[in-house]
């Protein structure tokens, strides 16, 4: 069961950050924030105490705090963000994470974004990207084996980050883009494709027996009301202009 959350407010200079969405127009500041409000509030709703920690204007993508730790009962894995632009969110992210947790680091020459990593059950699979790469995943594999867990390398081709393109959407299920269909890591787990032109929807935020999920995506809904799980869906529409997605916004534990 998740309890917590971790969030950081978007800060006003956040349309500076890296993307490659530009088609999809300038991102706004006022509609982000109120955006990330209601999802600070959908995450509430859910029974999550919220921590939300202060805009950093001199990281303007810092507000995706997904990417700056890897949390689980035993520890928080502070990151090392693979873009140069990002290097540096995950030192006030430590604080915010050990008044909670026991802390261990992945270091330089190692790198690793949180969106790389997906956790099903005691299985984590870790995006090979280019935010992510050999070094930071033996460093994290050799942590989280401690404790119990194991990990697995899966290359992420074109997208940003694995979790881009994979995500647990409960019980054996795992919801994916066409890309990783036939993926062999995935093998034993019921898969579930988004529709063509829908997979930005593969990014959905499970807390506990709730999927919360991008609105706009009717196949995806289609796909998962099927399953039977409770819905909630989000305008994203703001953090979608700068490549980010639901699970990017918030560390849960
Ligand atoms: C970046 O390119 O790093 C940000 N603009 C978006 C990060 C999204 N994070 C995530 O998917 N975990």
């Amino acid at each position: 069961m998740f309890t917590h959350a971790i969030v950081r407010i978007p800060c006003e200079n956040f349309a500076q950050g890296l993307t490659t969405s530009g088609h999809l127009g300038a991102a706004d500041y006022s509609l982000m924030l109120k955006q990330h409000e209601a999802y600070c509030d959908a995450l509430r709703s859910l029974g999550l105490t919220v921590d939300v920690l202060e805009a950093q204007a001199s990281y303007p993508d810092a507000h995706f705090v997904e990417d700056t730790a890897v949390v689980i009962d035993e520890i928080a894995v502070i990151t090392n963000p693979g873009a140069p632009s990002r290097s540096g969110e995950q030192v006030s992210i430590e604080p915010a994470l050990a008044k909670y947790k026991a802390v261990a680091r992945i270091e330089a020459p190692g790198t690793m974004d949180g969106g790389d990593v997906l956790l099903v059950g005691k299985q984590f699979f870790v995006g090979q990207s280019e935010r992510t790469n050999a070094e930071g995943f033996k460093q994290f594999a050799r942590i989280v084996a401690e404790h119990g867990y194991q990990a697995v390398s899966v290359p992420v081709g074109e997208g940003l980050h694995f979790k881009s393109g994979v995500n647990h959407i409960g019980s054996n299920r795992l919801l994916v883009t066409p890309d990783f269909a036939q993926c062999e890591a995935l093998e034993g787990y019921e898969i579930f494709v988004t529709p063509e032109g829908e997979e930005y929807a593969a990014n959905a935020l499970l807390i506990n027996d709730t999927l919360i999920t991008p609105a706009g995506f009717p196949g995806v809904r289609a796909v998962l009301d099927a399953t039977g799980l409770d819905v909630i869906e989000l305008d994203m529409s703001e953090t979608r202009k700068m490549d980010g997605a639901l699970t990017c916004l918030s560390l849960r534990f």
